[in-house]
């Protein structure tokens, strides 16, 4: 089962997984950038709900795959070097490259499992570092499969029971065909594939256990951060409350029932998390254009957007200028035909289309053009 008739299934597989998850990734690392060259585009509302979601699930299909493809070619670690200087010199070179392919995978893989579980069990910033080795393994990989493209080709273009390829030293059959471990690993990961799915895909719910964030919360929509953990329960339930609106030297204040007097549209978009859940809910609020006409703010004017929460990284966020102007663009005060909850942001939140969840900035107090 060790060959590079398995390992090179395997390992199509693998690469796919990867490559999706890696471009995926860059849409994603794209979208939270506070500047773009080229500006993320509002629409289509749906488009980074699809990209995020392929990209959990993908990054956990990768898993099994990446388990299996280790298992099968690890026994190669062990061969013996090769004694000439210049036989050794390359066996080193990819030794360490294929080190650094399997460490950076690991890396990825492994905090990218805890980050869908919202785990952070350590002190530097997931999306940075998750972001560099990336780069390093998809570089790593590249590398990887031009060494051992002629291998591959040639593995591949044999039968999958083809001995011929094989470590000389692999002399004991398996305890499965190679047939029934492939079969198994494509099965493997098509469970992981399920049990991820749910988090995006409505009517896989049910069957998706690692779906965890997919638990209907309150309304109907899963909460990451709740008002307790934000330290907003006072001061958004608060009869004093007042979102401000500023543009240059104009300031503007409304309380709850000023929001409520003005006019209020209804727009269907998704709240998509970056830890992989996803959901649509309809909307009912303010559109921000509506306000910030009501400062001054002239169209193309940037957006930033403050919390009452008062620490954590994603208490403000900013919102590009179309993406403000954009008419599906609300401060929202209803949820699927309910006040806003307070743990989806009561008083007001924003909600915007094609925007990473944790941009979707809940329990506003401030609303800055600049
Ligand atoms: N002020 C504030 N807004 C926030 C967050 C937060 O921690 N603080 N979390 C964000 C994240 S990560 C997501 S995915 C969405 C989730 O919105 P929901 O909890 O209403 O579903 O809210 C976003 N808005
Ligand atoms: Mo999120």
């Amino acid at each position: 089962m060790r060959s590079p008739a398995v390992a090179s299934r395997v390992g199509v597989l693998l690469g796919i997984s990867f490559g999706l998850c890696f471009l995926t990734g860059l849409v994603s690392h794209y979208a939270q950038l506070p500047q773009q060259p080229v500006p993320f585009p509002a629409s289509p509302a749906w488009g980074y709900r699809v990209t995020q979601g392929l990209h959990v699930i993908s990054g956990t299909a990768a898993v099994p795959l990446l388990l299996v493809k280790l298992w099968t070619v690890y026994p190669r670690l062990f061969l013996r070097p090769p004694r000439r200087l210049r036989g050794l010199l390359v066996e080193v070179a990819e030794r360490g490259s294929i080190a650094v392919l399997v460490a950076s995978a690991v890396f990825l893989l492994a905090s990218g499992l805890a980050n869908s579980t919202a785990w952070y069990p350590w002190a530097f910033s997931f999306r940075t570092t998750h972001y560099a080795l990336a780069w390093v393994a998809i570089g790593a990989l590249v590398l990887h499969v031009a060494v051992k493209l002629p291998l591959i080709r040639q593995a591949l273009r044999a039968d999958v029971d083809d001995t011929a390829l094989d470590r000389p030293t692999a002399t004991e059959p398996g305890a499965l065909s190679r047939r029934g471990l492939l079969r198994t690993t494509w099965l493997a990961a098509g469970v992981a594939v399920v049990a991820t799915a749910g988090n995006s895909v409505g009517w896989l719910r049910e069957v998706s256990v690692l779906a965890v964030r997919s638990s209907d919360g309150p309304q109907g929509l899963p909460v990451t951060k709740s008002a307790r953990a934000a330290g907003v329960l006072e001061t958004a339930t608060s009869p004093a409350y007042r979102l401000t609106v500023e543009h240059a030297g104009e300031r503007r204040t409304f309380g709850l029932e000023e929001l409520q007097a003005l006019p209020q549209v209804t727009e269907t978009l998704p709240i998509a998390c970056v830890e992989g859940w996803s959901e649509n809910a309809e909307w009912t609020g303010v559109r921000l254009r509506t306000l910030l006409d009501l400062v001054g703010a002239p169209a193309g004017s940037a957006v930033v957007f403050e919390s009452l929460q008062e620490s954590g990284a994603f208490r403000t966020s900013a919102l590009p200028g179309h993406f403000a102007d954009d008419d599906r663009t609300l401060v929202a005060l209803r949820v699927n035909g309910e006040v806003l909850s307070l743990d989806h942001g009561h008083p007001c939140r924003l909600i915007a289309p094609n925007r990473p969840g944790v941009r979707q900035t809940k329990w506003l107090s401030r609303v800055v053009a600049t």
